[in-house]
C-alpha cells in the first residue's frame, strides 16, 4: 500500500512540475517520458525490481532481453531494470533502492553465490518477496521465495560424458589425455556446478590428466588472455573446457595465435557451456567441438513466478530450466534456424 501512495505522490509532483515548466520533452500526453512512467507505475501494474548482474556475455544478454520483453508494460510490470556491471556491491545498492521503492517483487540474478544474507534479510523485513533467478545463493532457504535456473553440476556432467564417448569414438579411450579449464567468475553457481560436475567425471578416467583451471570470468577478452598463458606453459594440451561460450571464443582465438589448430579436426578440442547462437557458428566453421546448453531465456518463467505469487498462489522453491547440448555430428545449419538466443 505504501508504494502506490508513494507512486502517486511522485506522479502528482512531476505533473505539478510538469505544469510549470516549458520546453519538457513532452509525448503525446503532454508529459515528459519520467513523468509518463511515474504515472503508468500508478496503475495496478506489478512494480518489480531487477538487478542483473551485467553484459558480460552472450548469454547475459540473452538472459536481459528475456526479462526486459517479458516483464512489460503490456504483461502488466513496470520494470525497474538495474545492470551491476558485474560488481556484487552494485547489486547490493540496487536491492536496497528497490527496497525504498516498495516495490512488490525483487529478481535478483546473483553474481557470486556468497554475501547476500544482510541484504536478503532487509528485504525480507521489508515485506518484499526475492525471486532469484540464474545463479543461485548460499543464503538460509527462508530468505527467498524461489530460484529458478540451470543444473550446472548436471551440465558439467554431461560435458564429461560426452568427452568421453567422443574420445572412445576416436579410439583413445587409453591415451593419456591432457585437459585445461577456462574457469567462470570464481564463487558463481555456473563456475562452481560446471567444474564439479565435470569433475566427477574426470576421476573416473585415470588416463586424463588435468594440467590446470584458472578463471576467464566469463568474457571473451579474459579467456583468450588465460589460455594463451596456458599455451605457453604446455605444448600439448588435448582438449580445453571453457565454462562458457565468450571464453572459448577467447579459447580458439588463442589456439590459432599460437599456430595451432582445434576443433573436431584440429589438435586441441574445445568443449564450451551455453550453446548461444555464436557458438552453433563456431562449431559449424570447425573451431568448437561440442556448446552444453544453458537456457538463457529465463523471462517467461520468472513472469509466471511473479504473476502466481501476486495472485496469492505459491511456487516449487527450486525451478529447474529444459536444457540439452549440441555437437558437430548434428545438422547444427538447420537447428540453429530454430534457436531463439
Ligand atoms: C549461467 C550464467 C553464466 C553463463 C555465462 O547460468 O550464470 O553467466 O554461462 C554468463 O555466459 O556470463
Amino acid at each position: 500500500m505504501g508504494r502506490r501512495i508513494l507512486l502517486c505522490g511522485l506522479t502528482l509532483f512531476f505533473l505539478c512540475a510538469a505544469g510549470c515548466s516549458a520546453g519538457k520533452k513532452a509525448g503525446d500526453s503532454g508529459n515528459s517520458d519520467r513523468e509518463q512512467s511515474e504515472l503508468e507505475a500508478s496503475e495496478n501494474l506489478i512494480v518489480v525490481g531487477v538487478s542483473q548482474i551485467g553484459a558480460e556475455s552472450d548469454w547475459r544478454n540473452a538472459c536481459t532481453k528475456s526479462i526486459k520483453t517479458s516483464l512489460t508494460r503490456e504483461n502488466g510490470f513496470y520494470l525497474i531494470f538495474d545492470d551491476a556491471q558485474q560488481k556484487q556491491e552494485n547489486q547490493i545498492k540496487a536491492v536496497r533502492n528497490f527496497i525504498l521503492q516498495e516495490v512488490d517483487y525483487i529478481v535478483l540474478c546473483p553474481i557470486v553465490e556468497t554475501g547476500w544474507d544482510a541484504v536478503l534479510q532487509e528485504a525480507r523485513d521489508a515485506g518484499i518477496p526475492v525471486v532469484v533467478a540464474d545463479r543461485q545463493v548460499d543464503v538460509d532457504e527462508d530468505l527467498y521465495t524461489c530460484w529458478v535456473g540451470a543444473d550446472f553440476r548436471k551440465e558439467g556432467e554431461t560435458a564429461g560424458g560426452w568427452l568421453a564417448e567422443e574420445l572412445e569414438r576416436q579410439g583413445r579411450e587409453d591415451e593419456e589425455i591432457r585437459l585445461v579449464t577456462l574457469q567462470g567468475t570464481v564463487g558463481a553457481s555456473a563456475q562452481i556446478g560446471r567444474t564439479e560436475g565435470f569433475a566427477r567425471v574426470l576421476k573416473e578416467h585415470e588416463n586424463w590428466k588435468m594440467l590446470e583451471m584458472a578463471s576467464g570470468d566469463f568474457t571473451q577478452a579474459k579467456g583468450e588472455e588465460v589460455m594463451g598463458e596456458f599455451l605457453k606453459k604446455y605444448d600439448d594440451i588435448d582438449v580445453v573446457i571453457c565454462e562458457n561460450d565468450n571464453m572459448a571464443f577467447g579459447a580458439v582465438d588463442a589456439i590459432k595465435a599460437a599456430g595451432k589448430t582445434c576443433g573436431p579436426s584440429g589438435e586441441i578440442m574445445v568443449l564450451s557451456f551455453d550453446a548461444v547462437s555464436a557458438a552453433f557458428e563456431a562449431m559449424i566453421d570447425g573451431d568448437i567441438n561440442a556448446a552444453f546448453e544453458c537456457n538463457p531465456l529465463l523471462g517467461p518463467k520468472i513472469r509466471e513466478i511473479l504473476d502466481i505469487l501476486s495472485s496469492g498462489g505459491t511456487v516449487d522453491k527450486i525451478q529447474y530450466m529444459e536444457e540439452t547440448y549440441f555437437d558437430t555430428s548434428m545438422d547444427l545449419e538447420n537447428i540453429l534456424k530454430t534457436r531463439m538466443y
